[in-house]
């Protein structure tokens, strides 16, 4: 019902832009796509088809076979094409087989290339693409400016895809050369900072985070071994010892006994965790499924204690949503400190990591979590028409921020129909996720490059 009421709001009144604005009652269009429209369509058609809303997914395919213009122009980031647009039509197209949703996925993805034309093949910083023109740039970027290590290691997956879509080894070729750079660059204390020059192939900056800028790279390491069928050992590698090192210097415990991954500032730390960083409980509990007995168990318990420290920082709000960072210093415990991180935006990565850790332990609470954040969003963001998010969590008086962002239908509320659902429902055996929750299958053969 969320997702059908999400659905129609956005149809109603927002279909072919990017978002629906929920209290105004029109759309969104901003500047992350490019030229590119319809980001909740192709972030929601998964979902829909999961949830056996036919009709609803019908009229997103109508709108995919129309209206969806990909030679479209304006720069666009990479990154979020890729994990939204891309990862979403392959997905579409595993689950329904239907040719459009490969088509579109395979044409955008040509359309992407160009942003690989830097002295290393990392793309740049904020990772720009011009998709009708097809264009890469002067070279008057290349002395400013540093790449991002969240969004150029967040191609692996569905790079992978496209080359075994397409029969074109291109794809995979770019996403291996990346993985070289970056499994030869030095790693201070074996962690990977979150720049890196697209120029000379070293870091810019000793920062480290788990959550925003660096995340996902972790987790594109994780499930491309998953993905490979257990083959991709290289990755499997990368992920563990990345592991070991943020286990070794970041993960930290607060005086009130609650465990938190800090973010580090070039050996010093920032006893922070972003909301976003809330996925790696999810993460590190798949990636424990498959080490030894001894690691798998520690590794179990730190995912369990990661995931209850977010529910804490929900837990301890008055709306029971939890705020976009939460501290552990100066006496806070898991709460926010700073006025503008206390929004919450409808993020996914809470519930997220829920349904990991439900479908890993079958442990109750985990479905009593979730039901508690299905309660909040119904109370405190369900407006007239959609969903928003909500400027302070700390108040039950609303202030909405009017926009219900796509992977609201992409992420929470997939993954919150998952943690209610039964086990066989996109097996963790058969599929992994996309950074944006749209699955991918898991690969019997060997497709790299
Ligand atoms: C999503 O687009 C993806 O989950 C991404 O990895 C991080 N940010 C948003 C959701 O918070």
């Amino acid at each position: 019902q969320m997702m059908k009421f999400a659905w129609d709001n956005y149809k109603q009144y927002a279909l072919g832009k990017n978002e629906l604005r929920p209290l105004s009652k029109n759309g969104h269009i901003g500047n992350m796509f490019g030229g590119l429209r319809g980001a909740t369509v192709i972030d929601a058609l998964d979902t829909l088809y999961i949830m056996e809303l036919e009709e609803e997914f019908q009229e997103a395919k109508q709108w995919v076979e129309k209206s969806f213009d990909l030679n479209v122009n304006g720069e666009a980031s990479l990154f979020e094409v890729n994990i939204r647009y891309v990862g979403g039509l392959l997905a579409t197209y595993y689950l329904t087989g239907e040719e459009v949703f490969k088509s579109k996925a395979l044409e955008l993805g040509e359309k992407l290339l160009p942003a690989f034309n830097t002295p290393t093949g990392i793309p740049r910083g904020g990772s720009l693409f011009s998709p009708c023109s097809g264009m890469s740039w002067s070279w008057g970027w290349a002395s400013a400016g540093s790449s991002i290590l969240a969004e150029f290691g967040t191609l692996h997956l569905e790079f992978l895809h496209l080359s075994q879509l397409s029969g074109n080894p291109v794809f995979a070729e770019k996403v291996m050369n990346i993985r070289r750079v970056l499994s030869r660059v030095e790693k201070p204390q074996g962690l990977y900072p979150n720049f890196l020059s697209p120029v000379t192939g070293s870091w810019v900056q000793h920062h480290v985070s788990i959550g925003g800028l660096g995340d996902s790279f972790y987790e594109y390491l994780i499930k491309s071994w998953l993905m490979s069928d257990k083959k991709d050992s290289e990755a499997k590698k990368m992920y563990d010892d990345a592991l070991e090192a943020i286990e070794k210097h970041l993960v930290k415990k607060s005086a009130g006994g609650l465990t938190y991954i800090a973010e580090w500032r070039g050996g010093i730390l920032d006893h922070k965790m972003g909301h976003l960083a809330c996925f790696s409980g999810g993460m590190i509990a798949l990636g424990a499924e498959h080490g030894p007995e001894e690691r798998r168990q520690r590794h179990m318990e730190l995912a369990a204690e990661i995931t209850s420290t977010c529910h804490e920082s929900y837990a301890r709000s008055d709306t029971k949503l939890g705020p976009e960072a939460f501290r552990f210093d100066a006496g806070s415990e898991a709460t926010a400190t700073r006025l503008s991180e206390r929004y919450y935006i409808l993020r996914p990565e809470v519930v997220e990591s829920y349904m990991y850790l439900w479908r890993l332990t079958h442990q109750p609470k985990y479905r009593h979590w979730g039901w508690e954040v299905v309660q909040a969003l119904e109370k405190h963001c369900r407006v007239e028409a959609g969903f928003s998010g909500i400027r302070d969590v700390y108040t039950t008086t609303p202030s909405h921020d009017n926009m219900q962002q796509s992977f609201f239908l992409a992420e929470t509320l997939k993954y919150l129909y998952l943690l209610f659902c039964e086990d066989d429902v996109l097996s963790l055996e058969d599929w992994v996720f996309n950074t944006e929750a749209h699955p991918l299958p898991i690969n019997h053969t060997d497709f790299r490059a």
